[in-house]
């Protein structure tokens, strides 16, 4: 047996050991929190490292820190039909595990313990998942308990099912419970033990440095000699020279299936020695529990990468959803202010109400005649007000609209564009690519309120000029359309005729609020009214971007897991080395 026990590593049973308990059942509670619900390229791969370490932690690790003087357990691991029950049964010197010639046979794990130590056994102190019974099974969940006095006392043997079987719930329940084990007893045949899966499980063993003996079954006798000096010069080779290497000829089996006494005395004796030599059993259970920590410690790494993948991944797809709206924002703001919203109808109705002609081409020479003739231009078109106010409102709806859209359909395709944001949206179930169906009503909504806005904010602009001339003359809503006009073409805050047409609209309009209020009050109403329409339209869009958002949130990724792993990770690696450097 290997005594390959690090000295410098800090004992199960030592007063670190407390700590690392502690710190280890920290790590096992972060990486439960530590889920990976985006769909990654390789994320598969690091949900089954995460799966495998938090039940070792919980099979192993922990329970074996709490009690670090609970029998050894010995788990009897290999490929199918190697003879693993028949070899238990015979070592037992009863068929306490059903061998077969079904392939695979065993499927439901049994664990072979003295009487006494029944209560280390009966309970879920470890392998929790596994359900106890008493009673021969072939459900993969339960755990079949069998006492004998023929198992020495504080060692326990366990028969598991094939770690290359082509049932993958057998495989995955071999592996767990080799992992659950303090020592491995490794069965392979001389048909089998060049395969490559059980060189695959004694690397793992190797590189966690668990203690492993190898049993070498039914085995032709004329070629022991040669099978056995091949296999020894493999186990060097793979880091495992310091593992017993014992042989079991091929034999006829009596009947009830045991083989010949004398072909499993040696294994026998061998066990009997470590029941009996409590020293010898805490060297194999430290070495196997030691090589644990170090490679849980060494996989969290793993997990904290995969996690920050994850993070990194949900920023992205955040940020997919960020620009794109952020984009229609802007969109929505250059269209609403550059003169956009100008042509077409709502300059038609404009004009309609405001009149052209000599009033245009005069605009630059007669700038300071402007004023009275307005004043006579409007006169008299009150109804023609409500048609610019229709025209404005359906404007800027359909502007709103066409940006809205825009985003949802740039978010959805940039979130497609990866298989994380795919899944996300498959997820949903509903179809984000549209705006939302109530979004239409909102705008409209929306826009209605701003153009109230706007009344109220002539309306209490103009409260000390109710009585004059000039702001009866236009009246409320003829100076409010006058002042969404200006605001639709303000782009770099000033109204001019470098915007064509729309723009020498836009002059008449200012032209009629500087004649009422004056030039800098315009300058601060119009202002005014841009940003509580920039205001609303952020809060329309901010719903509609909250739809991908919430999305996001349903996936429930913990954000801080990496960091958190991290740190675990470096206290363990801490508290390994930490006698070490007390010496120092
Ligand atoms: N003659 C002879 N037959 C054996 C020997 N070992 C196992 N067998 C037979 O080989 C078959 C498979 O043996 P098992 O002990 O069921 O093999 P296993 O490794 O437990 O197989 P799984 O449970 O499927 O993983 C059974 O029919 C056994 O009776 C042996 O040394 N000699
Ligand atoms: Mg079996």
């Amino acid at each position: 047996m290997s005594d390959a026990a690090d000295p410098q590593v800090v004992s199960p049973g030592s007063p670190g050991s407390t700590q690392m308990l502690t710190t280890l059942t920290s790590l096992r509670g972060t990486l439960l929190h530590a889920r990976l619900p985006l769909q990654i390229p390789g994320v598969e791969e690091h949900r089954a490292v995460r799966a495998e370490m938090i039940d070792q932690l919980e099979d192993y690790v922990l329970p074996r820190l709490v009690q670090i003087d609970a029998p050894l357990l010995t788990v009897v691991g290999g490929s199918t039909g190697a003879g693993k029950s028949t070899l238990v049964n015979s070592l037992v010197g009863e068929r306490v595990s059903e061998p077969g010639v079904l392939r695979p046979t065993t499927r439901s794990p049994v664990l072979v313990h003295h009487p006494v130590d029944a209560p280390w056994f009966d309970s879920q102190r470890i392998l929790p998942e596994l359900e106890r019974t008493t009673r021969a099974t072939a459900d993969p969940g339960a755990l079949q308990l069998v006492a004998s006095e023929a198992i020495p006392q504080g060692l326990a043997l366990l028969d598991a099912p094939d770690i290359d079987s082509v049932e993958e719930r057998n495989r995955t329940l071999a592996a767990q419970l080799l992992a659950a084990a303090d020592l491995w007893l490794f069965v392979t045949s001389a048909a089998r033990y060049a395969d490559q899966v059980p060189w695959g499980f004694l690397k793992q063993a190797a590189d966690r440095s668990a203690a492993v003996a190898v049993v070498l079954d039914r085995i032709a006798p004329e070629a022991i000699a040669e099978v056995t000096s091949h296999l020894a010069r493999m186990l060097t080779a793979r880091g495992l020279k310091d593992s017993p290497l014992f042989t079991v000829a091929e034999a006829p089996l009596d009947e009830d299936g045991l083989l010949p006494e004398g072909l499993v005395s040696d294994i026998r004796g061998w066990l009997s020695d470590l029941g009996a030599d409590a020293e010898a059993r805490s060297g194999v259970v430290r070495q196997t529990l030691d090589g644990a920590v170090r490679i849980i410690a060494r996989r969290t790494h793993d997990v904290a990468d995969a996690c920050q993948a994850q993070a990194d991944m949900l920023a992205r797809l955040k940020r997919d959803v960020d620009n794109s709206y952020d984009q229609a924002l802007a969109d929505i703001d250059k269209g609403s202010a550059d003169g956009t919203l100008l042509r077409g109808e709502v300059l038609a109705r404009w004009q309609e109400f405001v009149g052209t002609g000599e009033l245009f081409r005069n605009l630059e020479s007669k700038v300071s005649k402007l004023r009275d003739r307005i004043t006579n231009t409007f006169k008299g078109k009150p109804q023609q007000v409500e048609r610019v106010t229709v025209a404005v409102e359906s404007g800027l709806q359909t502007l709103i609209l066409e940006h809205a859209e825009a985003a949802a359909e740039r978010a959805d395709a940039s979130w497609r564009s990866v298989s994380a944001g795919a899944q996300v949206l498959e997820e949903g179930g509903v179809d984000l690519s549209r705006a939302s169906r109530e979004f239409r009503t909102r705008a409209e909504r929306m826009v209605r309120d701003w153009q109230a806005g706007v009344l109220d904010l002539v309306r209490s602009e103009g409260s000390d000029k109710r009585t004059t001339a000039r702001f009866l003359a236009y009246g409320v809503n003829g100076l409010s359309v006058a002042l969404m006009v200006v605001v639709f073409a303000s782009t770099g805050g000033v109204t001019g005729a470098e915007v064509g047409i729309a723009g020498g609209s836009a002059v008449v309009g200012q032209k009629v609020l500087e004649a009422v209020f004056g030039d800098q009050a315009v300058r601060r109403l119009a202002t005014h009214a841009r940003e509580d329409l920039a205001v609303r339209v952020h809060a329309l869009l901010d719903e509609e971007r909250r739809r991908f958002i919430e999305r996001l949130d349903a996936m429930e990724l913990p954000t801080d897991s990496s960091e958190q792993l991290r740190a675990l990770a470096r206290r363990v690696d801490d508290l390994r080395f930490a006698p070490a450097r007390r010496e120092l």
